[in-house]
């Protein structure tokens, strides 16, 4: 934690700027053994840089200094900022160079800083040293990564609700509601002989059950909160030759996978993806499914059933008298995938089945109409506050588990320190998720996801 840590922050390669971020006690030090600031007017601060060549200059807090930054093999000019602990992003002493964004430049600088004294960071280590000196909470860290790897508009917006913290407030008020009930609790337990709680239990029980709800509601958010995140996988299967690979193209609005009246013509599953009301749509066109020898195609429809199993919505195409791929296939579908059967081909053949819903793949034909009807199927509305993290749906489930313990104990006229032992195994439970506690082993496998100078 002592070390100094280094790591340029914008991607590799070339761009206007390059910046480089230092994090630790010895970033002021090491900045002003390699940069000369041009500074016209000096002014007062923290970070004097007695070794420049204007000794009357100064790295002030949080502005931006123009000078020159001096390596072992050239010299570049930007920008460099100084940011006293603890207002800095990680809590410690920072510095941030802006240099002109070419690899050979910024390695080079890199290269003096770390032999000034600096360690390459790993990644995510600003970031975890953001949680370690209290800067943000593990859901804020995890708001970080989400947001730099969103793909879409709706991942920006939910990743941000979890970074300024309206996510975490649901589990707040369930982690106040939890103490509001162990504070007499405990009080009893220091004077038995003052307070009898005995009345009470009745109460605690119907607050609790008002809580456990707040929790299955919260849980129950958890698949449209993952579809926000992730995005959604549709599977488009059926029969052969109803127009699968055309749907796909129609979905995504170019010619992706190849289209015949040759029966069997896709043997791979082919994805891709489209975008609707900012949610990202991951759609698979697969081989269609029919009694075949080809030992070709049999894997390829092997291949479809995999692809169902992985997805959210089946759009399920064929003819008139077809009943669904769905029946007699060697699978297993999750509880929550979305069955579609869709009647293609509206141009050609009428609509007579209102189960299903009609398109032309060829024409275009009510496509806007069924990204719509997908989406309502999926996600219905966006709800930014959604639980979209397993780990936060695995720690209320645990959280759950612990409250119920504590519903029976008190149904059962159990001691005091067992019903307290119960809401302190819930709320350690719940406080997991904002990283109370948190073990190495978990920060390291969620700040080891992250990209490397965050
Ligand atoms: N009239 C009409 N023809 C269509 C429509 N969609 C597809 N077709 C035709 O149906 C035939 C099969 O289309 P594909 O998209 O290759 O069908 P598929 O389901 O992918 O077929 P396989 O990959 O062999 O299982 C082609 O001749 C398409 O032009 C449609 O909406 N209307
Ligand atoms: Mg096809």
């Amino acid at each position: 934690m002592n070390e100094t840590i280094v790591a340029q922050t914008t991607p590799m390669g070339r761009g206007g700027v390059a910046v480089i971020r230092m994090s630790g006690a010895k970033s002021l030090s090491i900045i002003k053994q390699c940069f000369t600031s041009k500074r016209t007017t000096p002014s007062k601060g923290q970070g004097s840089l007695e070794g420049g060549t204007r000794p009357d200059c100064v790295l002030p807090h949080a502005k931006m200094t123009y000078g020159i930054v001096t390596t072992e093999v050239l010299q570049d000019d930007g920008y460099v900022v100084y940011f006293a602990s603890p207002h800095s992003y990680t809590g410690e002493d920072t510095v941030e160079i802006n240099c002109h964004g070419n690899q050979i430049i910024v390695d080079s600088i890199l290269k003096r800083l770390v032999s000034l004294g600096a360690r390459l960071a790993r990644p995510g280590e600003f970031t975890m040293r953001a949680l370690l000196g209290g800067k943000m909470d593990l859901v804020q860290a995890e708001a970080v990564h989400d947001l730099i790897c969103s793909e879409s508009l709706q991942q920006v917006e939910v990743s941000r609700a979890m970074l300024v913290g309206d996510y975490a407030q649901g589990f707040d008020k369930v982690g106040e509601g939890i103490l509001s009930i162990l504070a007499p609790i405990s009080a009893a337990l220091d004077y038995p002989d003052d307070i009898d709680l005995t009345a009470e239990y009745p109460q605690f029980v119907q607050r609790l059950q008002s809580i456990t709800q707040e929790i299955a509601t919260m849980c129950d958010s958890f698949e449209r909160g993952r579809r926000q995140k992730n995005g959604v996988r549709i599977a488009i299967v059926g029969q052969t030759n109803a127009g699968k690979s055309s749907l796909i193209n129609a979905l995504l609005g170019y010619d992706r996978a190849i289209v015949t009246e040759i029966a069997g013509t896709t043997r791979d599953v082919v994805t891709d993806e489209y975008e609707f009301l900012g949610i990202k749509f991951f759609v698979s066109d697969t081989a269609g499914v029919r009694e075949t020898s080809d030992i070709v195609e049999k894997k390829g429809i092997q291949k479809t059933y995999e692809q169902m199993t992985q997805s959210d919505v089946l759009l399920d195409l064929g003819g008139v008298t077809y009943e669904g791929v769905y029946v007699g296939g060697d699978f297993c579908l999750s509880k929550n995938t979305k069955i579609i059967k869709v009647h293609n081909k509206v141009d050609a053949v009428p609509h007579t089945d209102s189960t299903k819903f009609a398109v032309s793949a060829k024409c275009g034909t009510h496509i806007e109409a069924l990204k719509k009807h997908i989406f309502d199927q999926t996600i219905d509305h966006i709800d930014v506050l959604a639980i979209n993290n397993q780990r936060h749906y695995d720690t209320l489930t645990r959280t759950q588990d612990c409250i119920q313990s504590c519903i029976q104990s008190l149904a059962q006229n159990q001691p005091l320190d067992k019903i307290a032992s119960d809401l302190n195994a819930a709320h350690r439970a719940l406080s997991a998720i904002k990283g109370i506690n948190a073990t190495d082993q978990i920060l390291d496998q969620i700040f080891s996801k992250f990209c490397l100078g965050k």
